[in-house]
C-alpha cells in the first residue's frame, strides 16, 4: 500500500513500553497495541508512529538499537509485528517506524566486532586518540555527560557518543554505513511500513572533530548540525530508498533554524517531507529546558506564527516522549484540564501542517506526580542530576528541575480505565502510573460526550475532511498576551481559529466577534464578546 506524504494525514505516536501490556510483565508490547487498534481507528487517526520496537538493551528505552532487524523480545516477535502491520492496514492505518541511525547500541554486533579488533567495523564508529593526555576534543553531550568514552581496553583511544555511553555514534564518512542503513530501511519498507520518523537526523554527519566554540548547550554542534554531508545522505536515502516505496519521512531536527528547515524539506521533498522543530517547545524555559519559567503564551504564539508563515508545511506537535505534558506546562491550567486539553486539540488540528498526537494527549493526561529521583527511570534525568550535583546545585533545586523537565512526564503508562494500574498492566508497571488515573482515563472519557476524548475525535474528523483545514493558507490575525487568532483561507472560504491561551476570560476585539458560523468549539455555550478560560472556537465567514 504505497502511502506517500498526504496533506490529510493525522499521526498518533505510540511509545510501546507505555501503551498497553498484554502479558503482565509491566511493559507494553505489540499484541497490546494490536488490541487497541479499534480504539485508534475510532479516534480517527490514519498513521501510527511507533517509537523503537527493535532489539535493545534499553539504556535509552530502545533508542539504543542492538539489532535493526529484530523485534525486542519483551515487545513480541516478528510475527506479532507483521500482524500489527496487517491489522492496522485493514483499519486504514499505516505504520511509521523510528529510524535511529546517528548511533547504535554498544551491544550491536558492529560495535562488538569493532571492539574485537575487526578493522572493517571499527570504521563504522568514530574512534580517536586523546589529545595531550586529554579527550579528542571539547564537545558537549546531549545527556550532559562526557561524549568520549574509552574504547575497550585501550589506554588512549576513545569513541564518540553524543548521547549515552551505550550509544556510540556511527561514522557517516564511511560509505559502508550508508549501505547498511539502506538495507535496513528496505527491510522494513518491504514489510509494508509507510515511512520513518528519523531520530536526530540533522546531526548524523560530523564535518570535523575539531574543538568547538564554547557554549552553554552542546559545544561543538556547529561541526555537525545540518552539514552538507547530511544533506547528501538524505538525498541518497530519498532517491534510492524512500522514492522506490513512495515512503514518508519526518525528521527530528534538534536546534533546527528556519533556514535549515527549508533546506531539509524544500518543496520538491528531495530530502524530508517535514521536520520537527523545537523552538516553540522553549516557551517556558530560559534557553535550557531544565531552567523552566512560567509559560509565555505570547512567546509560544510568536514562534508558531514565525514557522507557520515561513515554511510551506510544518509538523504540529506539542507533546512527545521527550516532552513534559503540554497542559501541565500552562502554569495556571489547574482546574482547567478539560478546557486546556480541548483547546490544544483545536489548535493542533487547525494549524497548517501535519498534526501529531502523543498517546494519552487525547484524554488530557498530565505530568507525573513524581516524588523523588528513584521513581524516575529516564537516563537523561539521572545524568543531568549528576552534572547539576557536580556544578554544586543544591538537591532541592535539582529535584525541582528534574521533576518539571523529566522526559518520564510524557512516558507514563497509558490510562485506559480506573482499574488497577489504569488498565495498562496486570503486573508491576515499568514506570509508575499517574495518580490521577481514576479521573483521567479512556473508559471514563468514552462515557462523556462533552469530554476531552470526544472533542479530539471531532477535531480530528474535521481536520481530515475540511479542505480549508487540510490545505488552506495560514494568515495570522491576532497575537496578544492571551489570544491567538488566525485564519485558514482556501479559495472563497475563510475559517477563523481562536484560542484563549490563559485561565482568564478575555474580551475579543470587535472584528473577531462578527464571524457568523461556529464550526467547532470547546464550550457548548458562550458569548460572542468573550473567550472563556482556554476557550477554542472555529468560525466560518459565511454559512453557505
Ligand atoms: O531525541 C533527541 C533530543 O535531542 C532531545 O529531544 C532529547 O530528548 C533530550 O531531551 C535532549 O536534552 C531523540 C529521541 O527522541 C530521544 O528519545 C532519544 O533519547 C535521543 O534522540 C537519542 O536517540
Amino acid at each position: 500500500m504505497p502511502h506517500h506524504f498526504r496533506k490529510d494525514m493525522v499521526i498518533y505516536q505510540i511509545y510501546p513500553r507505555s501503551f498497553q501490556d498484554s502479558n503482565g510483565d509491566g511493559l507494553g508490547d505489540i499484541p497490546g497495541i494490536i488490541s487497541r487498534l479499534d480504539y485508534l481507528q475510532q479516534l480517527g487517526i490514519d498513521t501510527i508512529w511507533l517509537s523503537p520496537v527493535y532489539k535493545s538493551p534499553d539504556a535509552d528505552n530502545g533508542y539504543d538499537i542492538a539489532d535493526y532487524k529484530a523485534i525486542h523480545p519483551a515487545f513480541g516477535t516478528m510475527k506479532d509485528f507483521d500482524n500489527l502491520v496487517a491489522q492496522a492496514r485493514v483499519r486504514g492505518i499505516g505504520i511509521v517506524m523510528d529510524l535511529v541511525i546517528n548511533h547504535t547500541s554498544d551491544e550491536h554486533e558492529w560495535f562488538q566486532k569493532a571492539l574485537a579488533g575487526d578493522e572493517k567495523y571499527r570504521d563504522y564508529y568514530i574512534i580517536r586518540k586523546g589529545k595531550d593526555g586529554g579527550l579528542p576534543n571539547n564537545w558537549g553531550n546531549f545527556f550532559a555527560m562526557c561524549p568520549w568514552s574509552k574504547f575497550g581496553n585501550s589506554q588512549d583511544e576513545y569513541y564518540l557518543h553524543l548521547f549515552a555511553e551505550k550509544q556510540p555514534d556511527l561514522n557517516w564518512h564511511n560509505p559502508a554505513v550508508l549501505e547498511e542503513v539502506k538495507d535496513i530501511m528496505r527491510f522494513w519498507l518491504q514489510k509494508g511500513v509507510v515511512g520513518f520518523r528519523c531520530d536526530v537526523i540533522n546531526i548524523l554527519y560530523k564535518n570535523t572533530l575539531a574543538d568547538g566554540k564554547k557554549q552553554l548547550a552542546l559545544t561543538g554542534k556547529e561541526h555537525y548540525l545540518s552539514t552538507p554531508g547530511c544533506h547528501e545522505i538524505l538525498k541518497t536515502l530519498r532517491k534510492e530508498v524512500l522514492d522506490e516505496f513512495n515512503a514518508f519521512a519526518v525528521g527530528e531536527t534538534v536546534f533546527v533554524t528556519l533556514d535549515q528547515a527549508k533546506d531539509l524539506c524544500h518543496e520538491d521533498r528531495a530530502e524530508l517531507d517535514m521536520v520537527f522543530s523545537f523552538e516553540h517547545m522553549g516557551c517556558d524555559d530560559l534557553g535550557l529546558k531544565w531552567f523552566k519559567t512560567r509559560l509565555s503564551p505570547k512567546k509560544l504564539m510568536k514562534s508558531l506564527v514565525k514557522w507557520q508563515t515561513s515554511l510551506d508545511w510544518n509538523t504540529n506537535y506539542f507533546e512527545n516522549h521527550d516532552q513534559p505534558r503540554f497542559i501541565s506546562r500552562f502554569a495556571d491550567s489547574d482546574g482547567f484540564r478539560r478546557e486546556a486539553s480541548t483547546m490544544m486539540a483545536g489548535l493542533t488540528m487547525t494549524l497548517r501542517g501535519t498534526p501529531f498526537i502523543h498517546e494519552g494527549q487525547e484524554i488530557g493526561m498530565t505530568n507525573g506526580n513524581f516524588r523523588c529521583l528513584k521513581q524516575i527511570q529516564d537516563i537523561e534525568s539521572h545524568t543531568v542530576n549528576e552534572m547539576a550535583k557536580h556544578l554544586g546545585i543544591p538537591a532541592k533545586m535539582r529535584w525541582n528541575m528534574i521533576r518539571r523537565g523529566t522526559r518520564d512526564n510524557g512516558r507514563m503508562p497509558m490510562q485506559w480505565s480506573d482499574e488497577k494500574n489504569a488498565g495498562f498492566t496486570t503486573g508491576k508497571p515499568w514506570l509508575k502510573v499517574n495518580g490521577d488515573y481514576k479521573q483521567v482515563n479512556v473508559a471514563r472519557e468514552q462515557q462523556d460526550p462533552n469530554g476531552v476524548l470526544n472533542f479530539w475525535k471531532k477535531m480530528i474528523a474535521l481536520r481530515k475532511t475540511d479542505e480549508v483545514l487540510i490545505d488552506g493558507d495560514f494568515v495570522p490575525v491576532l497575537v496578544s498576551n492571551n489570544i491567538f487568532a488566525f485564519e485558514r483561507v482556501l479559495g472563497e472560504r475563510r475559517l477563523l481559529s481562536m484560542c484563549n491561551m490563559t485561565g482568564k476570560a478575555v474580551k475579543l476585539p470587535k472584528h473577531l466577534q462578527m464571524w457568523p458560523t461556529k464550526l467547532a468549539g470547546n464550550y457548548p455555550t458562550g458569548t460572542a464578546e468573550y473567550l472563556q478560560p482556554f476557550e477554542f472556537r472555529l468560525m466560518e465567514e459565511s454559512g453557505e
